[in-house]
């Protein structure tokens, strides 16, 4: 069993390091530190002289690269080190971010060199590795640059809240402190606006190793610490076990053993902690249950896990949930639902993000297809001039946009719980952009979710498992929503199909929306303002009818996409298939498959070809 389906992103090999002479003491926790800066501004050459002078490289390493130096006549380079390291370890894998390792007397260090905020963004927002400090790096001769700015600005939407800011080739301006206290005030003032009070300023030589591990008789003048200092000065954050408990649900595992009909919930808790017994609520689709056991990867059952942890738990009742789901706890703050965002996100793609574009947000464990609705205020993040009210986000370029998602999903708000608000922003398979969730606005169905998610915690849970109840009927319970336009026989087709799926053995049932408006819909009038009360009652009964396992075949005209996301909200999204039939699609409708006009029969071939594909029916061969 594997509870982290999702590896890191990236697949850099680790430069290790051999037991340092200066041995951190045991036990001390490791600290992550990103060290970012404009291209060329001495990042590499830094990490190289904490290597060097924490004796922390492999024996006779840096008089063998000296000594290559000197063989093909080249100066050498502290950052070469960090090249001879990769080589050493890489064996012809592309590198795309360093991981370093390396120990001062206080504890270990893991610095991730990123040579493109890209790889930066990626681990940082999966997760994969994650810093809980940066160090950013200014050449004291070029001064203030873009990416100076840019990477300031990533590490305060990422929610990294140590800095310490080196001003680097001091030795280039003579080490003349007008230089380093001009850098200091305009950075110092770019950090304040975006909310980040860096720890020190660093005047210092890569180079020459000046105030790095050492300090500088050439900076007479500064006080302050040395970057090492700086960096043993950083707080370990804990892991926030203190806040509500949220686990992103990866996966929902059997048990194989005869007779054994429980299931794993697994998933790593992003924050707070769980026990055995505690009431458990998993959103967005607001099921409830209790906790029976936690099952512990590699290790035996325990009563107890927290934050940070990979686990897995069994339930008191089967109920249906799956990849996607946050578990949380029902005692605590409940997160947020909705498929509106206001959020923060930085934008990497070549291409510039647009309105009506469909992109993948990935939150957690969630995939959802997301469409930009607003892009409120774009920022240029190395200067952070403002401009109101645009119709992209360029490349580069920092923005404040309404995401429109095509099904609710569960999230926090950056301020309350970081984690759970992080988001990336897939295109063609590619990680383009990231941010975070700054609120959570309503949406049409958000009364209808209300109801909803009050009717999945007082729901009842069959002793049936859906699963035993689909292998027995040898079906997926599926509701087939076959609309279109006013003049195609959707009916007919509808009809038809019931007949089909009837004859192969199938428990299958066709409802005409007007079986529900002169029905269940006595009391309410057919009028606009009741469109929506229609829809959430209609999707209640196929809910009913989709919980006892049926196939539901409904047939209505013109179904538009708010309409759809009404019935969303009542059934569960992934068994909903719909259906337009028609040459011509007359609503915005984002449906599953279209039926061009024509005849009856092969309509049916199509669409049971259709539910064979999908799985809701078995396809022998
Ligand atoms: N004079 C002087 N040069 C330095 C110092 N630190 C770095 N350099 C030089 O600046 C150049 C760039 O250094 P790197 O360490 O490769 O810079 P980087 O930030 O890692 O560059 P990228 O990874 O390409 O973004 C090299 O030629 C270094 O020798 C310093 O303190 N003084
Ligand atoms: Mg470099």
């Amino acid at each position: 069993m594997t509870f982290r389906e999702d590896g890191p992103i990236s697949t850099s090999p680790t430069i290790a390091a051999p037991e340092p002479r200066a041995a951190a003491p045991t036990g001390a926790k490791r600290m992550n530190i990103v060290i970012v800066g404009h291209v060329d501004h001495g990042k590499s050459t830094v990490i190289g002289r904490l290597l060097a002078d924490t004796h922390s490289l492999p024996d006779g390493k840096l008089e063998a690269v000296r000594a290559n130096c000197e063989l093909n006549s080249k100066p050498f380079e502290y950052a070469f080190l960090l090249d001879a390291l990769k080589d050493e370890q890489a064996q012809g894998i592309t590198i795309d971010a360093a991981r370093v390792f390396f120990k001062s007397q206080q504890r270990p260090y893991l610095i991730l060199d990123a040579p493109g905020h890209i790889e930066f963004l990626k681990n940082m927002i999966t997760g994969a590795s994650r810093a809980e400090a940066a160090l950013l790096v200014i050449d004291a001769a070029e001064g203030v640059q873009e990416n100076s700015r840019r990477h300031g600005y990533m590490v305060s939407l990422l929610g990294i809240r140590q800095l310490a800011v080196l001003v680097n080739k001091m030795d280039l301006v003579d080490w003349d402190r007008a230089v380093y206290e001009r850098i200091v005030a305009e950075y110092g003032a770019f950090l304040d606006q975006v909310g980040i009070r860096p720890s020190c300023f660093i005047p210092a030589s890569g180079r020459g190793g000046d105030n790095i591990a050492t300090r500088s008789a050439n900076a007479a003048w500064y006080t302050g610490p040395t970057v090492l200092q700086a960096l043993d000065a950083f707080h370990n954050e804990p892991a926030p076990v203190e806040q509500p408990f949220r686990m992103p649900v990866q996966d929902v595992y059997k048990f194989t053993k005869q007779g054994d009909d429980r299931r794993i919930v697994a998933g790593t808790i992003d924050s707070g902690s769980v026990k055995v017994g505690d009431s458990v609520i998993f959103y967005p689709s607001g099921k409830k249950n209790r906790v029976k056991t936690i099952e512990a990867f590699n290790a035996p059952a325990q009563t107890r896990a927290e934050a940070g942890t990979a686990v897995g738990f069994t339930l008191h009742e089967q109920i249906y949930i799956t990849r996607g789901e946050v578990a949380t706890l029902e005692h605590e703050r409940r997160p947020q639902v909705t498929t509106r965002l206001r959020v923060s996100l930085f934008w990497l793609g070549k291409d510039p993000m647009v309105k009506r574009k469909e992109y993948l947000l990935k939150l957690g464990t969630a995939r959802v297809t997301a469409r930009v609705e607003e892009v409120l205020r774009v920022m240029d993040a190395s200067t952070l001039d403002t401009a109101e009210q645009r119709n992209a986000v360029q490349r580069h370029d920092v923005a404040e946009c309404i995401l429109k998602l095509d099904r609710a999903i569960a999230c926090d708000i950056a301020e309350e719980i970081p984690t759970t608000s992080r988001f990336v922003i897939v295109d063609d398979y590619e990680i383009r952009g990231g941010g975070i969730v700054r609120e959570a606005l309503t949406d049409r169905q958000a009364t209808v979710r209300d109801r909803v998610l009050l009717r999945n915690y007082k729901w009842e849970p069959s002793i049936i498992p859906p699963e035993r109840r689909a292998e027995k009927m040898n079906q997926k319970a599926a509701l087939i929503l076959i609309t279109g336009e006013h003049e195609h026989d959707r009916k007919g087709v509808a009809k038809a199909l019931e007949g089909k799926l009837f004859e192969d053995g199938k428990v299958v049932y066709f409802m005409g929306i007007g079986n529900v408006l002169y029905g269940v819909d006595a009391d309410i009038e057919r009028s606009k303002e009741n469109r929506l009360e229609h829809m959430r009652r209609l999707g209640e009964i196929a809910n009913l009818m989709l919980d006892a396992g049926i196939i539901l075949v409904v047939a209505a005209a013109e179904l538009n996409q708010d309409d759809l996301e009404v019935i969303k909200t009542s059934v569960q999204p992934d068994w909903i298939e719909t259906i337009w039939a028609g040459d011509t699609v007359t609503t915005d409708l984002a449906y599953d498959l279209q039926l061009p006009g024509g005849a009856v029969p092969e309509a049916v071939d199509r669409l049971k070809a259709h539910l064979q594909d999908k799985g809701v029916i078995f396809r022998p061969w």
